[in-house]
């Protein structure tokens, strides 16, 4: 299918938020790697929950609690055949990809690492691909080891065997950057942590949203995203894990519906995906999200990602053909994501130059420190994109950077 600008302005009629002006300016979102807007399909899909059958799940025996439970479990298979895992029940929900990288540095990573054992992280990962495994680390006696980064935001993987040992007992990388938008070889890496057995955890929270992931085919062991970079609502995420694995794990947090019996003394735990998912969960959210795979697979993700890729090249040009504008984040392979900075322009002066003609950007470190470390800047400003977004929107862009440029000079 093309997406030609007659289809784009039809998808964008579905998303109600931007029928808004801000500032008198027709509102451009540019702030996609944070999370996307949704469509009323989407929204629909809650008000629909709350109004109409509002239950909890998985234990009321009467009318609403069914087609709650039905309703929230046909998300799993949704999910199941979007990465196209051939098991629903290797499908855990959680609040997002932070809380799913959580669930695996505790429920796996307590009871499987030690000292002498690596765990493997690149220095490009999201503060929530971090963060928990230098937790794990401290609280296990294991070694949390990076792969580095060039300059130009791509990694160093000409000397895989420095890296990928037999200490390497996981590796937890990014399949797509937030800061660079560098689309990193996934494939290569499983095979490198395969060939010394160690466990792959790929954070998908900025690819699966904006291309094909298939985990069949790419055989990780867990893949982690967040329904709100999806078109979804926030509070709902997604672990997947081999059922295997997940079956030998322990429970992340324990309370009702994750066990099979109590006792006064211990508890028995309830079957995956079951064990992962204690309490009543966000069931609003889960069937948000149903309706967010929904329009994403009538789209089809590969347009999306064709898309994306042209609006993306787009982008690129008008940015470099701008003197003043130093982008981050050379690598062949990538994503809707663009950091680029503009003369001495501090980012916070730029973003808010932009917003003042209704354009939003992010500007920050971007939960990556790490990688800001590395360039040797504070902050960058950030540009990202999704399906809704057009190249007129990219023309906006460049004409608000244009002028920041003269307004500082
Ligand atoms: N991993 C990556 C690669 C991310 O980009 C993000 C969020 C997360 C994990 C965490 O996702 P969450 O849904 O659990 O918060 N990234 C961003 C961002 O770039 N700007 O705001 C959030």
């Amino acid at each position: 299918m093309m997406m030609d600008k007659a289809y784009i302005s039809q998808i964008r009629n579905d998303f109600p938020i931007f029928k808004q002006r801000i500032r008198g300016k027709k509102f451009i979102y540019l702030d996609n790697a944070a999370t996307t807007q949704k469509p009323q399909s989407v929204i629909d899909a809650v008000v629909s929950y709350y109004s109409e059958y509002n239950a909890n799940v998985r234990r009321a025996i009467y009318a609403l609690g069914e087609r709650a439970t039905k309703t929230y479990e046909s998300t799993r298979v949704k999910v199941a055949q979007f990465i196209n895992a051939d098991d629903p029940h290797s499908i855990v929900f959680t609040r997002g990809t932070t809380e799913a990288i959580n669930l695996v540095a505790y429920a796996w990573g307590r009871h499987n690492l030690g000292p002498g054992d690596e765990i493997l992280i690149t220095e490009m990962e999201h503060h929530s691909n971090i963060v928990p495994w230098q937790l794990a680390a401290r609280d296990t006696g294991a070694t949390l080891r990076y792969i580095p980064i060039t300059r130009k935001g791509v990694l160093k993987l000409d000397k895989p065997e420095q890296y990928f040992t037999d200490q390497t007992k996981l590796v937890a990388i990014n399949h797509q950057s937030n800061v660079f938008g560098t689309i990193n070889p996934v494939e290569k890496i499983i095979a490198y942590a395969k060939h010394v057995g160690a466990l792959v955890l790929v954070d998908g929270a900025q690819s699966v949203p904006h291309m094909s992931v298939d985990v069949g085919e790419l055989n990780c062991d867990f893949l982690a995203f967040s329904g709100h970079k999806m078109l979804g609502p926030t509070g709902v995420g997604v672990l997947y894990g081999k059922r295997s694995l997940l079956e030998s794990m322990d429970p992340f947090l324990g309370g009702g519906e994750m066990i099979s019996s109590v006792t006064m003394e211990h508890a028995t735990w309830n079957e995956v995906p079951y064990k992962f998912e204690a309490g009543t969960p966000n069931i609003a959210q889960v069937i948000g999200l149903g309706a967010a795979l929904d329009y994403l697979t009538n789209i089809g993700i590969e347009n999306i990602h064709r898309y994306e890729q042209e609006l993306t090249r787009y982008t690129l040009n008008a940015l470099v053909s701008i003197d003043e504008v130093m982008i981050y984040g050379h690598s062949p392979a990538h994503g809707a994501v663009i950091s680029f900075n503009v003369a001495d322009i501090h980012p916070h002066d730029l973003a808010q130059i932009l917003d003042q003609v209704g354009i939003a950007i992010r500007a920050g470190h971007h939960c990556a420190q790490p990688s800001m470390r590395k360039l040797d800047v504070p902050a960058t400003c950030r540009a990202s994109f999704y399906l809704y977004n057009t190249p007129e929107e990219i023309d906006c862009l460049y004409k608000g950077i244009k002028k920041a440029i003269r307004f500082f000079k």
